[in-house]
C-alpha cells in the first residue's frame, strides 16, 4: 500500500482543496488510487491546515474534539484483573488520572527487569526521522514487547482495557528512569504530519492516539508530569498513571496536550508508558 507522496500528489490535493472539495472526498479518491487510507487521511488534513492562496495566512484548522474514546463518566474501570480507580478527569483535552492500575510488586517487577537493558533515551529528528539524542530528554529506557511474556501479556491487557482500544494497536511498554536533573521538556507524544521525519513513523500503525504514563515509584521530590496549557502537575504516584488522548477520526492532532516531565529534585523516577496508534503495530 502506498505511503509516499509525490509532489505531483501534493499539488492535485492542494489544488482540489482550493476549489472547495470536501478533505474526505479526496482521501476517498487516494485509497481506491491505492494509498493507505490512514495515510492519506493525515495527508490531506496536512493540507487542509496550509494557506492555498499566497497572500492570505490561513489559521491553522482548530482540533475537533470528539466523543472521548475513555469514559467520561463513573469513578471505577473494571478491568479482567484489577479494578483501577479514575480520581480526576479533565474534558479538554481529554486527560485522567488514575489510581490502584499497578500493585506495588508490579511496579517492583517492571523495575527489576528493566535496569539491566537501559540505554540513554531518544527522540524524533523532525527532518530525517532518526532516532537522536538530545538534552531535552534526558532519561535511560528500554522496551518490552506486546505479550513479551506472561507477566508483560497480563500488564499490557490491563492496559488496553483501561485505554479502551485494541491491545495490537500499542507499542510495546517503554520503561524510563529518570536521575537527578533528570527531565523530558515539553513535547508532543503524537507525530506531527508536516514534518518530513515523522512519514517512516506513520508507516507503521499510523498516528499515535493516546498515551498512558504509569508510575513505577515514588518520587522523593519533582518528576511531575506537567500540561503547560492546561497549568497541570502530576505527581508521580507507585502504581498511579496519567491518560491522555490527542488523535480525532480525521487524523487531526490536539496540540492541548502538549507535555513534559519535570526534572527529579531528589530521590528518582521511573515510570512505563504506553503508546496506542491508530492501526495495528507490528
Ligand atoms: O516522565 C514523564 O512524566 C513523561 C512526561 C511526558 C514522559 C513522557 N512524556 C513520555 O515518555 O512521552
Ligand atoms: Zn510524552
Amino acid at each position: 500500500m502506498n505511503t509516499e507522496i509525490t509532489a505531483d500528489w501534493q499539488n492535485w490535493i492542494v489544488d482540489n482543496l482550493a476549489r472547495g472539495c470536501v478533505p474526505q472526498s479526496l482521501v476517498e479518491v487516494m485509497a481506491g488510487k491505492g494509498f493507505d487510507p490512514i495515510f492519506a487521511n493525515a495527508i490531506v488534513f496536512h493540507f487542509t491546515n496550509v494557506s492555498t492562496q499566497p497572500k492570505t495566512v490561513a489559521a491553522p484548522a482548530a482540533y475537533v474534539a470528539e466523543p472521548a474514546r475513555f469514559p467520561m463518566e463513573g469513578g471505577v474501570i473494571h478491568t479482567h484483573d484489577r479494578i483501577v480507580r479514575v480520581t480526576a478527569r479533565v474534558a479538554k483535552p481529554i486527560v485522567a488520572i488514575l489510581d490502584n492500575l499497578l500493585s506495588m510488586e508490579e511496579c517492583d517487577e517492571l523495575v527489576r527487569l528493566s535496569k539491566s537493558k537501559l540505554k540513554r533515551s531518544t527522540i524524533v529528528d523532525p527532518q530525517t526521522g532518526a532516532e537522536e539524542v538530545i538534552d531535552d530528554r534526558s532519561s535511560y529506557g528500554t522496551f518490552f514487547t506486546v505479550n513479551e511474556d506472561e507477566f508483560i501479556a497480563r500488564l499490557d491487557r490491563r492496559i488496553a482495557e483501561v485505554m479502551h482500544w485494541p491491545i495490537e494497536n500499542g507499542e510495546g511498554m517503554q520503561i524510563l528512569n529518570y536521575k537527578i536533573g533528570g527531565e523530558y521538556k515539553p513535547h508532543f507524544d503524537y507525530f506531527p504530519v508536516a514534518d518530513q521525519g515523522s512519514q517512516v513513523h506513520l508507516k507503521n500503525g499510523g498516528q499515535r492516539v493516546s498515551t498512558l504514563v504509569m508510575y513505577l515509584n515514588d518520587v522523593d521530590e519533582g518528576g511531575e508530569t506537567i500540561f503547560p496549557e492546561l497549568g497541570l502537575a502530576v505527581a508521580p504516584k507507585k502504581g498511579s498513571a496519567v491518560y491522555f488522548e490527542y488523535c480525532n477520526s480525521q487524523s487531526q492532532t490536539d496540540p492541548l496536550t502538549l507535555h513534559g516531565g519535570n526534572p527529579v529534585l531528589k530521590g528518582e523516577k521511573w515510570i512505563a508508558t504506553k503508546w496506542m496508534r491508530q492501526g495495528r503495530f507490528a
